[in-house]
Formats: structure tokens, sequence, C-alpha cells
């Protein structure tokens, strides 16, 4: 197992200095940075190859997360939408390749947030997503993108996916359609399944071995141990489904800026919110998670 946490705990707004990331996660001694594909296509040829040699040098591994923003929503009713949607994927995973970076996940489905006061039209979201991602699959497969993650999301933030049964019915769908989509996976959190999930053992074991993504945090998205998250339940469900890969922790504690207004933090989740209290609190979590998760 390789662990690792999204860059976003540390900030207000969906973008950050990717390279001080790297070197902070290395010191407090994660395997993987994740970070958000939304600032990616504004960097320069130089900037990834900066940016791909920061992590070789620092033996950082880089997964992308992203929230699709509406215009780039893969499954939109509006199929010039669907086109640009593509379209950016090509050149995310273009530039993704440059960064040594295999995995994407997130509601690459669909978008995030939802704007839910319009009326949803969840039959049509799931059957154009499909197709979209079925595209994006052969896409991926040029750039070396070995894992999409369909990550499924609590009901609040996205109604495609949002139990794992879901998931794993939507990614069946899409390897039906595409034989060779075996890079689009069911991506699983646990502050996700926490809201939706009977079971959260029950939920790792039916993705079974289409999971190829997961993201921890506590009910309240504080870091790994901090909460009441039954993670003897999940390490349990991890060895029976044989998951060996990426565990990346997603806490956000602190309020302000899009983040803040896009996860919802309306107040101080943690008492200090100085960086290096942040740092102190994913040290222990990483040593609590390895802990937890590994064997
Ligand atoms: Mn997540």
């Amino acid at each position: 197992m390789q662990h690792g946490i999204y860059y976003a705990y540390w900030e207000r707004e969906w973008d950050g200095d990717y390279k001080r990331y790297i070197r902070k996660v290395a010191g407090l001694g994660f395997d993987i940075l994740e970070i958000a594909a939304g600032p990616l296509p504004d960097y320069t040829d130089g900037e990834l190859s900066d940016l791909k040699k920061c992590a070789e040098e620092n033996g950082i591994r880089i997964t992308v997360g992203y929230g699709p923003a509406p215009e780039n929503n893969i499954a939109s009713a509006d199929p010039k939408v669907r086109e640009h949607a593509l379209e950016f994927y090509k050149d995310l995973f273009q530039r993704m390749e440059k960064i040594n970076a295999t995995l994407l996940g997130g509601a690459i489905y669909s978008c995030w947030p939802i704007d839910h006061s319009k009326p949803v039209d969840k039959k049509g979201d799931w059957e154009r997503g499909i197709e979209g991602i079925a595209k994006l699959a052969r896409i991926g497969l040029d750039h070396g993108i070995e894992t999409i993650g369909m990550e499924v999301l609590n009901r609040f933030e996205n109604h495609v996916l949002n139990t794992a049964k879901e998931g794993a019915e939507f990614v069946r769908s899409v390897r039906q359609l595409e034989p060779a989509a075996a890079n689009v996976k069911v991506m699983l959190d646990t502050f996700h399944m926490n809201i939706e999930e009977q079971s959260i053992g029950n939920a790792i074991r039916t993705a079974g071995d289409l999971l190829g993504h997961f993201h921890t945090g506590e009910c309240n998205r504080m870091v790994p141990g901090q909460g009441r998250t039954p993670w003897r339940e999940i390490h349990d469900a991890l060895q029976d489904v044989g998951y060996d890969g990426a565990v990346v922790m997603e806490p956000f504690v602190i309020p302000g800026g899009t983040v803040g207004q896009d996860i919802k933090i309306w107040r101080n989740i943690v008492e200090d919110t100085s960086e290096e209290a942040l740092d102190r609190d994913v040290k222990e979590a990483l040593t609590f998670q390895r802990y937890m998760l590994d064997r």
C-alpha cells in the first residue's frame, strides 16, 4: 500500500505550490501527493518538467484528483459540452504523462459540486456518463493512464454514483461498451461511505477487484484516527479484496476560500489551525493509517 495526502488540506483555494507540497509530504513520510487537475492546463512544459523532477528527487508519486467544472462535464446533456470535456481530458492526460502521473480520480463521470437547485436527470447522466467514460478510457490508454477512478460520492455532492454497488455497476457497463477500459475503476472514500453505505466493509467487498483508488478521512473530514470510522473493518475488507494500491487521506479542517465553500467547512474543525499543528496532525494520522491498514 502507498499512503498519500491531498494537498488541499493546507489550502483555501483549489491551487497551490505543488513543489512545496511534494517536499513537505516527503518530509512527513508520505509516498504520494495528490494534486488537483484544475491548475494543470495553465502549466508550461517547463513547469511540468520541474514538477516531475521535484517528485522524482523526493521519491514522491503524484496522483491527480478532479472535481470537474460544469464545462468539463463528460455527461452533460449538451453535446458541445461533452465534446469540450473530452478535449479537456485529452489535454490533461498529456500533461499528466509529462509529470509521470498515471491515476486520475474524482467525479470524472459528471461534475462537482452539482447544482442541486436544478432538477436532476440521473438516468440520462448515468447513460451519457458511461458513453463518455468509455471514450475517455481509450484516450487515457494512449497516455499511460492506468487508473481513472470513478469516485462514489454522497448524495449532497452528486447523484450519479452514491454507493459502491452503483460504482461497480457503472464500471462494468463502461467495460461492456469498451472492453479495453480496464483502466476505469471504482474509487471509494470513507467519508462518503460513512453517509451512504449500510456496511463499509461490504461496500469495499462489493467493489472487489474493480477498486482502483481509495480516499480516507473521518466522518467530519478530520484526519484518520481522530474520529469514529471503523478502521479495523476497512482493513479487513481491503485485505479480502486484495487491495494494494494508493490510500490517500483527504482531510479538510479549515474554513475559508473556495475550498471551504465547496467542502462546506463553516468552522475551525481543529482547535489549532497553524501550519505546524496541521503538519503534526497528519504525521500522526499517517502513522495511524499505516498501522491500521498496512499488512
Ligand atoms: Mn474523496
